[in-house]
């Protein structure tokens, strides 16, 4: 048996428990054993061995008072994965679903997508089962403050940052900052997607989103296409989301679906974004508030933005939720394009169908790597204690994503798998992360 299935097989015996994390990782794995069975110094520097455990996993309680004076405890967890090329780095998850597999799958991805981005950062993630629906104000700000009480001890701007993911916006970070700053008496580039007026980068909000569509450009201008005209399918109408759907409307596309937890909705002409945005990002409120404003608008509860025909589909919600069905729908469809704003959201199942039928497949690590690039660029800007304009970052973000395109392009064909993303991202991450933990001895 190789030494890259023999990893495979162990993780999968060891971390039966964690579904996620077994299938971010053996998909990782699958995809590399062509470039790591070309090097044996890899298997005996026990490399695969020591690239799928974390550096370190922190499990806490986190403690906190309700609005009705009730106490709560949540269980708060930082994973920090690899720092071969750069401190960990890496969102912080609120929700209910948070758990050890889920945040482990996060990470291991992070580690490829931060060494896809070609700047100085290593891999980590991080949340909380914590359920900012309906919370207040004050109690989120109890939740955080609780959480970062914990954390501010394992993380620095040159050891960990966290950032923004489900369930955390400005809001949170604006919260978790505040404590950090007042416990630790630093006012540091500890956090990134921090608020313009001390210490963020303009263009972070929109970077996500905007990387996925330069991305999905770039891979439409090779085949000498644009997307003026597209019919473009999102899921979510979160950060990630609502950002794809504003660069795709401005450069001439149709975002005909949106969704959120509850339901989604369908408008032929394309959406409303103001709306969106007032009613999601403002108003903390549901979509389904969008119909009752919109004649024009078809809402559905539950799930089905895949079944909507269309010419690219950008699931940009959460992990494992673009199924083999869906996939058979899209393909049924003329659907050419997924790109995954979300990190994972395509099952396994679903990804080699895509891939099978010619469909060009955009792998999150690459495609979303555009929101984590540019936090990197915000801490070079608080290294630094400058700012640059909307324009500067704006334009380095494409730079970074025309050039990740063409670093995954480029990786798959040379491993003879011309146009699987999959296989170029993962291997062009990986090739960097394993040359830097190789100099560095085993540790
Ligand atoms: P947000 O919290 O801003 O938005 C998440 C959206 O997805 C909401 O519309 C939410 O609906 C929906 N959603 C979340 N969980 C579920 C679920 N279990 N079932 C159905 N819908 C769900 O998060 P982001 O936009 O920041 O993140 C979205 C995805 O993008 C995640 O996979 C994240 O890891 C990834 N990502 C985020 C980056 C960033 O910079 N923020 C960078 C790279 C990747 P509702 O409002 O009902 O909860
Ligand atoms: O999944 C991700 O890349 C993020 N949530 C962004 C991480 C970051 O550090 O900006």
């Amino acid at each position: 048996m190789g030494y890259t299935q023999r990893i495979i097989d162990e993780l999968k015996e060891r971390y039966a428990d964690q579904p996620e994390f077994i299938q971010a990782a053996d998909e990782v794995l699958a995809s590399i054993a062509p470039a790591v069975d070309a090097n044996p110094a890899y298997e005996a520097a026990g490399l695969l061995e020591r690239l799928v455990e974390p550096e370190r996993v922190i499990m806490f309680r986190v403690p906190w008072i309700d609005d009705a004076g009730r106490v709560q405890v949540n269980r708060g967890y930082r994973i920090e994965f690899n720092s071969a090329i750069g401190p960990y780095k890496g969102g912080l998850r609120l929700h209910p679903s948070v758990n050890l597999s889920i945040l482990k799958f996060l990470g291991f991805e992070q580690v490829f997508k931060n060494s896809l981005t070609t700047l100085p950062i290593g891999g980590g993630k991080g949340g909380a089962d914590f359920d900012p629906k309906g919370k207040s104000d004050r109690e989120v700000m109890a939740f955080c403050q609780s959480f970062m009480t914990e954390l501010c001890r394992h993380i620095g701007p040159d050891t960990d940052v966290p950032a923004g993911d489900i369930g955390t916006g400005a809001r949170e970070i604006g919260y978790l900052f505040g404590q950090y700053k007042r416990i630790r008496n630093e006012f540091t580039g500890v956090l990134t997607g921090k608020g313009l007026t001390w210490g963020g980068s303009l263009a972070r909000t929109e970077a996500t989103g905007y990387g996925l569509i330069y991305f999905v450009e770039e891979l439409l201008r090779e085949r000498g296409e644009s997307l003026a005209g597209k019919r473009v399918n999102i899921s979510g109408s979160g950060n990630v989301a609502i950002y794809a759907a504003e660069k795709a409307t401005e450069l001439g596309a149709v975002v005909q679906t949106m969704s959120d937890s509850t339901g989604w909705i369908f408008e032929a002409d394309g959406i409303d974004l103001a709306a969106v945005h007032e009613i999601k990002e403002v108003r903390r409120g549901r979509l389904s508030e969008y119909a009752d404003a919109h004649p024009s608008c078809e809402y559905h509860e539950g799930r089905g933005v895949w079944g909507v025909a269309c010419d690219i589909a950008l699931p940009c919600a959460t992990q494992n939720e673009l199924l083999l069905e869906d996939a058979q729908a899209l393909a049924a469809s003329g659907c050419a394009i997924v790109g995954e704003g979300a990190n994972m959201p395509t099952t396994r199942e679903a990804t080699d169908f895509l891939i099978e039928q010619g469909i060009a497949f955009c792998p999150g690590k690459a495609s979303n790597a555009g929101g984590v690039a540019v936090s990197a660029l915000e801490m070079s800007q608080n290294s630094e204690r400058l700012s640059w304009t909307f324009e500067e970052v704006d334009a380095k973000l494409k730079d970074i994503m025309v050039g990740i395109y063409h670093a995954a392009a480029d990786a798959a064909a040379a491993y003879g798998h011309e146009g699987n993303l999959v296989v170029g991202a993962n291997i062009a991450g990986f090739k960097k992360v394993a040359e830097a933990m190789m100099a560095q001895g085993v540790v």
